[in-house]
């Protein structure tokens, strides 16, 4: 099972980690769409960035609808940004779920971009809280990294999970993505 793969000048990368500790250009938040801040990873990234300061600056960008994504300072974490990315919440599959959710992989690598940044690392978007399948979350996650790393713009993406199942869940995907 691939828990690090090289695509030309890209690294896809599987770990398990607290993503606040990462040293990367930007974090992944897996945001509301009233950007408010709440539980599981949003609740460690606010925590960790400084609540204050991090709430003032997401209540001036104002809202973000599912599938999208808005960018603030990292504050105190060591990042240079965060980015805030607004999974869906799964209710059963009927609601475009799969598109939604890869629109915030896609939107939060078009803002890396536009950044110029060269790593990057995200969570398990919607997999929480907010209830997607995680085996579907997987391969979706796997999918749009793996386009982004042949789009070449970055030098690492790294998919940080929180827990060896998921951990193992998303390098699961991750090969079966890469194998043509
Ligand atoms: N580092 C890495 N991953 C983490 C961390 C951490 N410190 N903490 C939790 N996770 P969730 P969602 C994992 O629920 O499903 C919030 O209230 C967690 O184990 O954080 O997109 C927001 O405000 C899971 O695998 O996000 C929204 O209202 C993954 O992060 C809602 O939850 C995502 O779980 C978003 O729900």
């Amino acid at each position: 099972m691939l828990t690090e793969l090289a695509r030309d000048t890209t690294t896809v990368a599987v770990i398990t980690a607290d993503i606040t500790t990462l040293r990367v250009d930007a974090i992944v938040n897996a945001a509301n769409s009233r950007l408010a801040g709440g539980g599981g990873v949003d609740g460690a990234i606010h925590r960790a960035a400084g609540a204050v300061q991090l709430q003032a600056a997401c209540r001036r960008i104002g809202a973000c609808p599912t599938g999208e994504a808005r960018i603030t300072d990292g504050f105190d974490l060591p990042v240079r940004f965060i980015i805030h990315a607004v999974g869906p919440v799964w209710t059963g599959g009927t609601t475009n779920e799969d598109d939604l959710l890869a629109n915030a992989y896609r939107a939060s690598f078009a803002l890396a971009e536009a950044h110029d940044l060269k790593t990057i690392a995200f969570p398990a978007i919607s997999t929480g809280i907010y209830g997607f399948p995680k085996d579907r979350a997987a391969t979706i996650a796997a999918r749009e990294c793996l386009a982004a790393a042949d789009a070449g713009k970055l030098s690492r993406i790294v998919l940080c999970c929180f827990s060896g199942d998921d951990t193992r869940i998303y390098a699961a995907a991750l090969t079966k993505e890469a194998t043509p």
